[in-house]
């Protein structure tokens, strides 16, 4: 298949406009009636045709102001509907049927267990009726549903209920207004039978807001910590930006089947149940986490993304950047905790770094694109809500907040630009961001290097910055950026330095890199200083500066920022990893396990901080940091430093471990650091004495009333592969064996079991009754938990590993294009590997790009990974 590239540059205004929009949705499995009726009108003068896009419609009339169009006058093609000879304002009458049961895409109307539910973002309103589906076309949705009520007991569209009717022919219609104009991609329907959990929050001016929180029957024991999430979120909005709900009702629904997290649809957001459904004995720590992200993303998106919205789908991160950043904030404040940083710098480190040196590399706002669903990317979410941060950096969280009312005031209804939220940003500080704006133009990892020099005599302490950007598959040439770094002095105790220098810091000690080349010098500096160069990871790029071991480990042991000591401690041991890996040296010095002992042992730092101190770089994290790499020498490499310094944390990690255990489960901040910090000692542990993990691993998972620790101990038993891994597994298997979401972490368990007989075991998996490659979260359990995390077997020496996942993604192509498109993503980091595995990698990706029916996901995906 050969689709062509739209470019950002191609954006025109669209030729016509809908501002309202009346739907009437006949419900049935296999033939759903959807009858539209749109009041069109032409902007400005041209003669051009209405184009309407659709997609796997079945047309059955077409009228305008109520007469049949005849024939001649109309054109179909697999993916559009044009109609000629029009007058400048029109009401169109289009009645197709749909087929929601076919619908494996998920995308558009589709069935999820039995309930109907839509998603639309980015173009999936096409695949339920023809429609001007671009994001710049706003109108006012009313939506009947028809359907029996027996079996859909509650029938739901954004907007207010407006009326109920009983049909002469026994079914029910539920009307629905939604008195905001929207985009089509805020569309939403669901029609099914669930449990119900409602509740209420009271706005800043003194509005009931009806809250609902829709699960499937039996789930309502899981329901509760989504809503306390909301209504945080909305309390959270109204402090921090005097930001308001502005509907009557929200309403949440969880399903079974959806391709992404959650989806914003105005006044009614449809989740992926991982997101909703969660009590102590079923979800993790992490799992409460990602559902406090999660409801509080989509609950934000109501202004930044509903309230005023995108121009076009180029634009996508002015509303996911600045809707990460802000959920990034929210959940810093509900956890008060400095490792939320730490957690959020790992996820860009580890995948966005990779995306950025990939075949896939773009920027923010990507300049050119063939599938849209393709751009759903850790550079448009996280890189994006990076530069947003920085801003927020820049600008100090005043003047940010005055950037933001500034943006309201001028867009509220609107669909926008990136440019036109940095321009309120500008113009609210007066403040020059156009240098700024490289950020949203060029793709790549923004390389710093600082070079420093101490003068006794004058007591001055020079830095020496350049930057440069490496080349990306998509731009050649690189401009040098603004990058603010967050700046901090340290004598060799770790005691912070005053900073005093000539040149503008902005607040918080924040200096501008703006230029290749950059000196700063800092006066009255009495002895040579450590510095930390990017404190809180203030943007998005490396740093290097050529720390000596002490260094880092005066950082990581007292540095004020809880970030720079994790870095520096991630430093230290990756820097012996690589020693390690390329046979330069074969023990790491003892000095750098002392560090990690005292650490352990230093009863100042906090257990959250600790955990993540303890851990050492991820094998992604450490890929990001080199050209080329034998990826089994990388791992043997992990092992030999784990080995080497297992026994000196053994007796610590021993008695932090007893010390942590808790008699009481409780979701408080203090007790989930100690779980987190317990996991990070029974690995040690278990790396220093596999018997003696053995048996806590058991008896942890016995004990235990909460599916935090248990899965730990489960983790750590896969992980070792300890004598009570397959008891364990098996157990879980029985207990939970009719719940896939908790199964979702037994298949992920499965997937990275590092083992001879894991090709043997993914075979019996696949085959469980529980594993369904229709269901993207099982499909993305296993297949990523093999793929992106069991190094060992995917990159097999045979390329077996390589194999299998493009088997699955082949299987996938046909029943989920957006999901095979995510789960390819492996294969196609092929450059970063040395032969045998890239030619093996490459061998595949070739395979794939043959297959016929190859979708246009795949296509851009595979096709740009061989150029
Ligand atoms: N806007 C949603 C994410 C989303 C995007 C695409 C989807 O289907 C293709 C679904 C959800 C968010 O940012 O939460
Ligand atoms: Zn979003």
């Amino acid at each position: 298949m050969t689709a062509k590239a739209k470019l950002l540059s191609d954006y025109q205004a669209p030729d016509f406009t809908i501002d309202q929009i009346e739907l009437t949705i006949e419900l049935d499995a296999e033939n759903t009636k959807v009858t539209s009726t749109l009041r069109v009108q032409r902007q400005g003068k041209h003669d051009r045709p209405l184009i309407l896009d659709g997609e796997q419609l079945q047309l059955q009339s077409l009228h305008i102001d109520g007469q049949a169009v005849p024939q001649q006058q109309y054109h179909q093609t697999d993916s559009t509907l044009t109609i000629s000879d029009i007058g400048d304002e029109l009401t169109v009458d289009i009645v197709v049927t749909i087929n929601p049961a076919a619908n494996t895409s998920l995308e558009g109307l589709y069935l999820s267990d039995g309930a109907f539910c839509t998603q639309c973002e980015a173009e999936g309103f096409r695949k339920i009726t023809y429609y001007l589906d671009r994001p710049d076309v706003l109108a006012r949705f009313t939506t009947k549903i028809i359907g029996d009520v027996e079996q859909f007991p509650f029938m739901l569209s954004n907007g207010n209920q407006i009326a109920k009717q009983q049909l002469a022919d026994g079914r029910t219609a539920v009307t629905w207004q939604d008195p905001f104009p929207k985009p089509c991609y805020l569309f939403a329907l669901v029609a099914g039978d669930f449990d119900l959990l409602e509740d209420s929050f009271t706005t800043m001016s003194g509005r009931d807001v009806c809250l609902q929180l829709f699960v499937d029957k039996g789930n309502l024991d899981r329901a509760d910590y989504a809503m306390e999430s909301l209504k945080n979120s909305m309390a959270w909005d109204e402090k921090v930006y005097g930001l308001e709900y502005d509907l009557d009702i929200y309403m949440v629904v969880a399903v079974d089947f959806f391709n992404m997290g959650a989806m914003e649809n105005k006044g009614l957001n449809v989740f992926n149940s991982k997101y909703v459904l969660a009590n102590p004995s079923s979800a993790t720590d992490q799992d409460f986490n990602g559902i406090e992200s999660v409801i509080g993303h989509e609950y934000f998106h109501n202004w930044t993304g509903n309230r005023v919205t995108c121009r076009d789908w180029f634009q996508l991160s002015l509303k996911e950047g600045l809707t990460v950043f802000r959920d990034q904030c929210f959940s810093e404040d509900m956890t008060g905790s400095a490792v939320n940083r730490i957690d959020d710098v790992a996820i860009i480190r580890s995948h966005q770094f990779a995306e950025d040196a990939g075949p896939m590399a773009h920027p923010i706002r990507p300049q050119s694109v063939i599938e849209m669903n393709n751009f759903y990317t850790v550079t448009v979410y996280n890189k994006g809500a990076e530069v947003i941060r920085m801003m927020h950096t820049l600008l100090g969280a005043d003047g940010f907040r005055r950037g933001m009312d500034l943006y309201f005031e001028r867009h509220d209804g609107q669909a926008v630009t990136c440019d036109d939220f940095v321009a309120a940003m500008e113009d609210a500080n007066s403040f020059d961001l156009s240098h700024f704006k490289t950020w949203y133009q060029q793709a790549g990892t923004p390389e710093v290097t600082v070079t420093d020099h101490y003068d006794a005599d004058s007591q001055t302490y020079t830095l020496e910055f350049s930057q440069q950007t490496p080349a990306t598959a998509d731009q050649a040439d690189k401009k040098a950026t603004h990058v603010p770094l967050r700046l901090g002095l340290y004598d060799s105790d770790g005691a912070a330095l005053p900073l005093n220098t000539d040149s503008p810091l902005t607040d918080g000690n924040v200096y501008s890199l703006i230029t290749d080349t950059d000196t700063l010098v800092f006066n009255g500096v009495a002895s040579h200083p450590t510095p930390a160069l990017l404190k809180g990871f203030s943007a998005p790029i490396k740093l290097s500066y050529d720390y000596s071991d002490e260094q880092l480990l005066t950082l990581s042991q007292h540095c004020d920022d809880g970030f720079t000591r994790w870095d520096a401690m991630q430093t230290l041991l990756a820097r012996y990893i690589w020693g390690i890996a390329d046979g330069v040296i074969n023990e790491v010095p003892t000095q750098v396990i002392a560090g990690l002992v005292a650490i352990s042992q230093n009863q100042h730092i906090d257990d959250a901080l600790k955990a993540r101190l303890l851990q050492l770089p991820t094998v992604n994290g450490l890929l990001n940091q080199r050209e080329q790499i034998d990826i089994h020498a990388l791992l043997d490499a992990l092992e030999t430093i784990r080995q080497q310094v297992a026994p000196a944390l053994h007796q610590t990690c021993t008695s932090l471990y007893s010390e942590l255990q808790q008699s009481q489960y409780s979701l408080d901040a203090a007790s989930i650091a100690k779980r987190s910090l317990s996991a990070s000692c029974l690995s040690w542990i278990a790396e220093a004495n596999g018997q003696q993990a053995d048996q806590l691993c058991q008896s942890l998972y016995d004990s235990s009333d909460n599916m935090t620790e248990q899965l730990n101990a489960l983790t750590i038993a896969n992980r070792f592969d300890l004598p009570c891994r397959s008891s364990l597994m098996d157990q879980f298997e029985q207990r939970w064996q009719d719940d896939g979401l908790v199964m979702d972490k037994w298949l992920n368990l499965q997937g990275c079991w590092n083992s001879e007989q894991c090709f043997d075991n993914l075979k019996t998996v696949e085959a469980k009754p529980f594993f369904k490659l229709t269901n993207p979260n099982r499909a993305r359990s296993l297949i990523a938990g093999f793929a992106a995390m069991n190094y060992r077997y995917f990159h097999a020496e045979d390329g077996s590993g390589y194999q299998w996942l493009s088997q699955k993604i082949q299987n996938l192509n046909s029943i989920n294009p957006q999901i095979a498109a995510r789960l390819i993503n492996p294969l196609t980091q092929w450059r970063k590997f040395t032969a045998p595995q890239s030619i093996q990698m490459k061998a595949c990706l070739e395979q794939i790009y043959q297959l016929k029916d190859l979708s246009k996901d795949l296509h851009e995906i595979v096709g740009k990974s061989l150029e």
